[in-house]
């Protein structure tokens, strides 16, 4: 009987032991061990091209702008200018949710696209660019159009900019389009940032004339209501009486986006992918950002402290602290009863660019042990903390993108606080800028790993066989088919919401199912099985 490895050391040298030399070397600096709180924190390679061939857990930049920042809100046309696999790969899979205001505009069920084929690739696509935006614009009659470049609109090298000018001028609504091509970057990251400049520069802060009333006014940056996370949220903003003035992006309108610079100040929920915008704001306005998490009852009761903080108001602190208590009170209670059936089961979750980090919060509420962890396209500083990088390039990985020349807006720049109010406010830990990495406080006998690879996937199921693995569709069936429960953390399988506290509740039952129930124990993992079931010789 083979004995298995027991520390992280020893596991990451079994996981790479078989890779050829300069691989080997590549992902050696991408694997570390955890840190106990308080401990130096070890760099980690990260936001790098993946290794050709290796087969990555990533998506693409055109993923990342159209699929994660833009496809979310609800009223503007976000229009595909390509074939259509990409189109269609990016329609409702992430699960964003939403609901028809007012106007009962909503054009998430559908997915736009220009079709793109052989002909147009030989002859250039841009007529027939504008002939989808006329033909979007006469059926819908949409307040905006936002166009996406894929892949081969780059290679072709369709004006799609040009195309939007021209269209905004003919048809009198906000048109703009964004260059993601998916090669553009190494992830999906380079995507978030082309998506944060354009709305930056094209909607953002354009309506002057709406006058938004409230005395807490907030933005939530990085947050797509996968699930219903955003509505469960804004109930409990709503409750506290913070404004809610646009959400970026999930469930929004592009007037929201264009009132967003009333707001007093910014909290970002997922920090990866809205950081460019928070930081924008914070030079052309004025408006201060902090880091939230409402995935966690402990984090979201922490981050609504912070809020509440920030605004130095006795009667809105009170009611923060009240409506804490009262939601608590249910947490706690279905807590207390799943607990004993979760308590020292284990966990390992490889996701994204900030998840693989807010979950960690809700697996400790059930005491499960996190064996391991990673992003698949975050960078250093969601790792090692904006605390231990203050001043770390926030779009290091931005090489191909075009930097926006942010400067105060001289009519519209107000400070909301002054320096010596906002140190002042630190010090009471509303903590500005302020986030933790994910290596800190893992623990040294947790294994962090960036872009995990399909290989290591499999060799660490082998050598750890957790109780649940938390990752996405690429991963699901196979992990499955090894007798492990996985939990998709990108669109929460048919589940959620999981933010807030409502959200809380639901992922204690949803886990306490998963680890607990008996069919896992039915399956047998490939490598337990006797013998292989085919067997081939060669012959000479
Ligand atoms: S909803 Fe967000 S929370 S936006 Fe980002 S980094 Fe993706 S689509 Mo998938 S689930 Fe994931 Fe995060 Fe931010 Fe989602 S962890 S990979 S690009 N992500
Ligand atoms: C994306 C979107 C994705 C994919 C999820 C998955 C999402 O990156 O293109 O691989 O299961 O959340 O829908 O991250």
């Amino acid at each position: 009987m083979s004995t298995k490895p027991t520390n992280v050391e020893e596991i990451k040298k079994e996981l790479i032991a078989k890779m050829p030399t300069k691989v080997a070397r590549k992902r050696a600096k991408s694997i570390l061990p955890g840190t106990e709180m308080g401990e130096p924190i070890p760099e980690i390679q990260s936001n790098v091209r993946t290794i050709p061939g290796i087969i990555t857990q990533r998506g693409c930049t055109y993923a990342g702008c159209k699929g994660v920042v833009l496809g979310p809100s609800r009223d503007i046309v976000n229009l595909t200018h390509g074939p259509i696999g990409c189109g269609f790969y990016s329609w409702l899979t992430r699960r964003n949710q939403t609901e028809a205001g007012p106007d009962g505009e909503n054009f998430i069920p559908y997915s736009f696209s220009t079709d793109m084929t052989e002909h147009d690739i030989v002859f250039g696509g841009e007529k027939k660019l504008r002939a989808a935006i006329k033909e979007a614009y006469d059926t819908f009659h949409p307040k905006a159009i936002s166009i996406f470049s894929t892949c081969p609109v780059g290679l072709i090298g369709d004006d799609i900019h040009a195309v939007a000018r021209t269209m905004q001028e003919e048809l009198g609504i906000t048109i703009f389009a964004n260059s993601c091509e998916g090669y553009k970057g190494v992830s999906q990251s380079a995507g978030h940032h082309i998506a944060n400049n354009q709305i930056m520069k094209h909607v953002i802060g354009t309506d002057d004339d709406t006058k938004i009333e409230g005395k807490f006014k907030v933005n939530m940056l990085g947050e797509y209501n996968i699930g219903g996370d955003a509505f469960e949220i804004e109930r409990i903003l709503e409750k506290c009486g913070f404004t809610l003035v646009a959400t970026f992006s999930g469930n929004s309108t592009v007037q929201d986006f264009r009132v967003a610079h009333n707001a007093d100040l910014n909290t970002v929920m997922c920090h990866r992918s809205l950081n460019y915008v928070a930081e924008m704001m914070e030079t052309k306005f004025g408006i201060p950002w902090i880091k939230v998490n409402f995935i966690g009852a402990e984090a979201s009761a922490k981050s609504l402290r912070r809020m509440a903080a920030y605004f130095e108001d006795q009667e809105l602190i009170d009611r923060v602290e009240a409506v804490i208590a009262e939601e608590l009170v249910a947490v706690n209670k279905v807590v207390e009863e799943i607990k004993p059936r979760t308590a020292g089961k284990t966990a390992m979750l490889f996701v994204g660019g900030s998840r693989a980090h807010h979950y960690q919060e809700l697996f400790k509420e059930l005491d499960m042990k996190i064996l391991g962890a990673g992003y698949e396209f975050a960078h250093r500083d969601d790792y090692e903390g904006r605390h231990v990088l203050p001043n770390i390039k926030v779009d290091a990985d931005s090489r191909n993108i075009e930097e926006l020349e942010i400067l105060p807006d001289p009519e519209r720049y107000k400070p909301r606080k002054t320096e010596a109010e906002m140190a002042r406010l630190n010090e009471k830990g509303v903590d500005f800028k302020g986030y933790e990495g994910m290596i800190e406080g893992m623990g040294k006998n947790a294994m962090v790993i960036d872009d995990i690879n399909h290989y290591e996937t499999e060799k660490l199921l082998e050598i750890y066989k957790p109780d649940i693995f938390c990752a996405g569709i690429k991963e699901k069936f196979i992990v499955q088919k090894m007798g492990i429960p996985l939990k998709q953390l990108h669109n929460y399988d048919m589940g959620g919401p999981y933010a807030g506290f409502n959200g809380a509740i639901n992922w204690y039952r949803d886990i306490d199912r998963m680890v607990n129930t008996k069919v896992w124990a039915l399956i047998k993992a490939p490598w337990q099985s006797t013998g292989p079931e085919l067997e081939a010789t060669y012959v000479a």
